[in-house]
């Protein structure tokens, strides 16, 4: 069976934030196209708390659905001093229910973790059935495959201010509420081995989780909500946000299935309103400097892989750095490369950093650094080819 994981979706009212809600909405036509009834939100799918959850509710009662019989056990074990809700067995038809309180009637369940943007979540915000909201560590059971094969148990653990999610599973340990393996650990935090690429969302660090944590424990997966750039990183894994917040969260958005027979976790795109770019190019005097600009923009683009359909979603934000021997045709020529695409917030290519410089000696030797800077073998760790050229710009052409 298959269960779809997505996290940070940030809601705000309808009104406010629709791309947001058309992306949880496509997840939810994706999930019914392959079958799948199960969504699990890892935290902040509200953008802040407030007094009125009914639009959610509300999409979470419309979304019917054909019944398929892969249902997570009703028995949501519950551990703490959680509410179990739901103590029918499922024996795969629970059309029968006809409605009332707890039924999910043939609808996608949704199982809610809060985040740090959502810590307070509880179950009585909501009347439609199929939501879960899930406010201590819980443990949820998959149904066992065809072939008879065991269940996968989800360790769910809601947002803890001041805790981290190792304090939060040794605590759950001495109850002795650790699945046995294999089990799936599910919350909403830090990774903090390697991870190089802190959340400029919020920065400081969230309930953590160590490498040392998963050695320990030993889950055979770990998804995490927080971080709103997709990642994996060993056995832990990053949906990500699944619509791009702002400028800074590029490049096409995903959620994430994992079949509980193999636990394999394949990503798959969510069809966004909107894909944001946010680049930076660096420009030289050079001779040829405008049709080296032109190359960079196309190669800028391909990297994209934007496909046709989705040209027109793109929104780009283009820094330029460096210098040139004419601001102003510089500028038409990057407009032009570009006609094809939108900037974001109908901003124009930033050209601010982009000095003027017209000695024909010193750009003879930039062009020797810039041709020496791409024949090295560089792996763009600690800075990138262009970050090497930018400072080599401005060693040799800067003002004395
Ligand atoms: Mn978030």
């Amino acid at each position: 069976m298959k269960i779809a994981i997505t996290a940070d979706i940030h809601l705000k009212k309808k009104n406010e934030t629709p791309e947001r809600w058309n992306a949880i909405y496509n997840i939810v036509q994706q999930m019914r196209s392959e079958n799948i009834d199960t969504l699990i939100i890892a935290g902040d799918l509200f953008d802040k708390e407030t007094q009125n959850y009914s639009e959610f509710d509300e999409f979470c009662k419309k979304e019917s659905y054909i019944h398929s019989t892969n249902y997570l056990n009703n028995k949501t074990k519950s551990i703490n001093n959680q509410d179990s809700e739901d103590n029918k067995s499922s024996k795969g038809n629970e059309n029968q229910n006809g409605g009332g309180e707890n039924s999910t009637n043939g609808r996608i369940k949704f199982y809610i973790i809060p985040g740090n943007h959502d810590p307070s979540l509880r179950p009585g915000f909501f009347t439609s059935g199929n939501i879960k909201v899930i406010t201590s560590p819980s443990v949820i059971t998959s149904s066992a495959n065809h072939s008879g094969k065991n269940a996968i148990k989800f360790f769910l653990i809601p947002y803890t201010p001041a805790k981290s999610i190792g304090e939060v599973i040794a605590e759950e340990k001495e109850k002795n509420n650790i699945p046995s393996n294999p089990w799936i650990l599910v919350g909403h935090g830090d990774y903090i081995a390697g991870l190089r690429e802190p959340n400029p969302y919020e920065p400081g660090i969230y309930m953590p989780l160590t490498r040392n944590d998963i050695d320990y424990y030993n889950p055979d997966r770990v998804i995490l909500g927080h971080i709103h750039k997709k990642m994996s990183l060993g056995k832990v894994y990053y949906p990500g946000s699944p619509c791009g917040l702002d400028i800074n969260e590029t490049g096409k958005r995903s959620f994430l299935i994992i079949d509980t027979d193999t636990l394999e976790i394949i990503e798959k795109n969510v069809k966004t309103d909107y894909i944001f770019f946010n680049e930076t190019l660096i420009v030289l005097p050079t001779t040829n400097e405008f049709d080296y600009i032109k190359e960079k923009i196309s190669k800028m683009i391909k990297k994209w892989e934007a496909e046709e359909e989705n040209i027109q979603k793109i929104r780009i934000r283009l820094k330029v750095k460096g210098f040139t021997s004419d601001r102003n045709k510089l500028f038409n020529v990057i407009k032009e490369s570009l006609k094809n695409f939108s900037f974001y917030n109908n901003e124009e290519p930033d050209l601010t950093e982009v000095l003027l410089f017209s000695d024909p000696e010193r750009i003879t030797i930039i062009e020797k650094v810039r041709d020496q800077i791409e024949k090295l073998e560089w792996n763009e760790e600690p800075a990138t080819k262009d970050d090497i050229l930018e400072k080599a710009l401005h060693l040799v052409l800067r003002e004395i």
